[in-house]
């Protein structure tokens, strides 16, 4: 005796819960992401930007890098739940990964390779600081001043080799 073919009713079921199971798959694929973007926000020492990057690496994370309003809202989001600014701080700086040390003033995020398009320099900045006729300013800190002295989470071009505190990022997210 012949089987009987899928009823029309069954075989709605169960299309639908495939495509319910591919949608949710889907989303939680989104979500992750999202959510599995992590900081470390090196505060407990300071160290030259080679090393900052190096220490990163050694994490299995990157420099951070900062090309949108959202990438700074999420790292401000980070420096403030940190508690930094309420253990009688009022400044901070930190080595992202910008730099233009390749060409002059042609500033990358050597993390993502991608050009500084995010114009959030300090008033002022880059200045390309100089010492003996040599820039010397080639590295990037983000920055800010509780005080009020015009660096609002903003960048300025640093001395590579002057030693800061620094955040790290995972590219992933
Ligand atoms: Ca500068």
């Amino acid at each position: 005796m012949a089987r009987p073919l899928l009823s029309p009713i069954i075989l709605l079921f169960i299309v639908s819960t495939l495509f319910r199971l591919s949608a949710s798959n889907r989303d939680a694929v989104g979500y992750r992401a999202f959510e599995e973007k992590s900081y470390y926000l090196g505060t407990t020492f300071k160290l030259n930007w080679h090393k900052a990057s190096a220490f990163c690496r050694s994490q299995g994370l990157f420099l951070v890098s900062i090309n949108s309003q959202s990438q700074l809202d999420g790292v401000i989001e980070y420096i403030k739940k940190s508690g930094f600014f309420t253990a009688n701080e009022s400044n901070i700086q930190l080595w992202t990964s910008g730099n233009d040390l390749g060409e002059q003033s042609q500033f990358l995020w050597t993390s993502t390779g991608e050009r500084i398009t995010f114009d959030r320099w300090t008033q002022g900045e880059p200045n390309h600081g100089r010492v003996n006729d040599c820039t010397v300013e080639r590295c990037v800190v983000l920055q800010h001043y509780q005080n009020g002295h015009g660096a609002t989470y903003s960048f300025d071009d640093r001395p590579c080799e002057r030693e800061y505190f620094f955040m790290c990022e995972s590219l992933d997210g």
